[in-house]
């Protein structure tokens, strides 16, 4: 049986339980202010500038403030320990040992817990304006992006063509040597190729190098009378340079129908390019020579800067070079399965990325193919 004890010798220890408290607790003592007074942030941010965030620190705070109550009122504690001896503390004393006891007890408790209550109040507060989405905010525009200059430009095409009864025909980019040469008059000798030389898979396919292709595909399917364009991606074999590149893009146009003539060719030809470049644009046509078409013409219009007179587009011509076009070749028609006897036509072509050059005052093609946004988002 152990002796029994007198309130006098427990006391010493009551207050060294008070003194340790009153240490730690320092450190916490604002937390028992109301987190919504505007104050206490004050206090907060006073006390801990040097800090990045506050949340952080009341996390921290919260942490450390458990640990605190963990060996002050925990139930391993000096507190705890100096409960189980009140049953030893003689009669007549106890009664006060207890009191002392409990009021020691409520004395770290209550801060504690008032404490421990303000913390999460403002934990949960600072977490809030953390995860706030202010919905009055302005959004984030997105870039409106536009049609290639390119694409633009051959959809002013085909309406015109559109509005003068033409459809617009589309096809394939790969394509056998009947239909990209034999198809088109195009002799099977080496330098009669060299200048729609293009590029071959190693099937043995050619990728197109004109859109006429399409029109045979189409004659053959929807025979005579038509009236079609065919704009399009076509290759050739060239070293790129400032006016070159081995891909680019070119519009066709083909009529046949019964009684066709030169007449109805340069009728369509001058009233498409005084749609495109206005009313007073003229047309002029210069014989040449293709395999697809007996007679040929090249075709320049008037110049739509400087009108005719001369100017740095036109290279002091007044005139500006577009395209090539003449009467569709009885060997082309037939090859189409469609008579010459019966139907005629005519044929033009031009190249939509020259056209886009022109009107832009690009000096160089290329530009067009590099897709750099920069350089398209100034033609919109
Ligand atoms: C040019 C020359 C031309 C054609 C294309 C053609 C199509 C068929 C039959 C006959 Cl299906 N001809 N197309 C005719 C003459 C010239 O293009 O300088 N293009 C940029």
């Amino acid at each position: 049986m152990t002796a029994e004890l007198n309130f006098e010798d427990l006391n010493p220890r009551v207050k060294a339980i008070e003194e340790t408290f009153r240490q730690e607790w320092e450190r916490f003592r604002y937390f028992v202010l109301d987190p919504s007074d505007p104050k206490f942030i004050e206090h907060l941010k006073a006390g801990w500038a040097d800090r990045v965030s506050v949340l952080q620190m009341a996390l921290d705070a919260k942490d450390d403030l458990e640990r605190v109550r963990v060996e002050s009122i925990g139930k391993k504690s000096e507190l705890a320990a100096l409960k189980k001896e009140v049953g030893r503390v003689r009669q007549e004393h106890r009664a006060i040992a207890g009191q002392a006891i409990k009021h020691l007890d409520n004395s770290i408790g209550s801060p504690l817990t008032a404490a421990k209550d303000h913390l999460q109040r403002l934990i949960n507060r600072l977490q809030e304006d953390r995860e706030a989405i202010d919905v009055t905010l302005p959004g984030r525009r997105p870039r409106r992006g536009h049609l290639h200059p390119i694409t633009i430009l051959r959809e002013r095409i085909e309406d015109i063509f559109v509005a003068l009864g033409y459809a617009i025909e589309d096809g394939r980019e790969i394509e056998t040597d009947f239909y990209n040469f034999d198809a088109l008059n195009i002799p099977q000798n080496p330098p009669a190729r060299a200048s729609q030389d293009t590029f071959y898979t190693s099937d043995g396919f050619a990728l197109r190098s004109q859109t006429s292709t399409v029109q045979i595909h189409a004659m053959q399917r929807r025979g005579a009378p038509l009236r079609m364009i065919a704009p399009g991606r076509v290759f050739r074999r060239d070293t790129p340079d400032p006016t070159h590149n081995p891909m680019f893009f070119q519009v066709e146009g083909l009529c046949v129908d019964r009684g066709i003539s030169m007449a109805h060719l340069k009728g369509t030809v001058a009233e498409f390019l005084r749609q495109m470049f206005g009313a007073q644009t003229i047309t002029r046509f210069r014989p040449s020579y293709f395999p697809f078409t007996e007679p040929s013409a090249e075709f320049d219009f008037s110049c739509f800067k400087c009108g005719g007179k001369g100017c740095r587009i036109c290279k002091n011509s007044g005139w500006i070079e577009l395209g090539g076009s003449g009467m569709v070749h009885p060997n082309v028609l037939r090859a189409a399965g469609v008579d010459p006897e019966e139907f005629s036509g005519f044929a033009f072509g031009l190249g939509i990325d020259r056209m886009a050059a022109l009107m832009y005052g690009l000096d160089d093609i290329r530009l067009l193919f590099e897709n750099d946004v920069r350089f398209l988002e100034q033609f919109d």
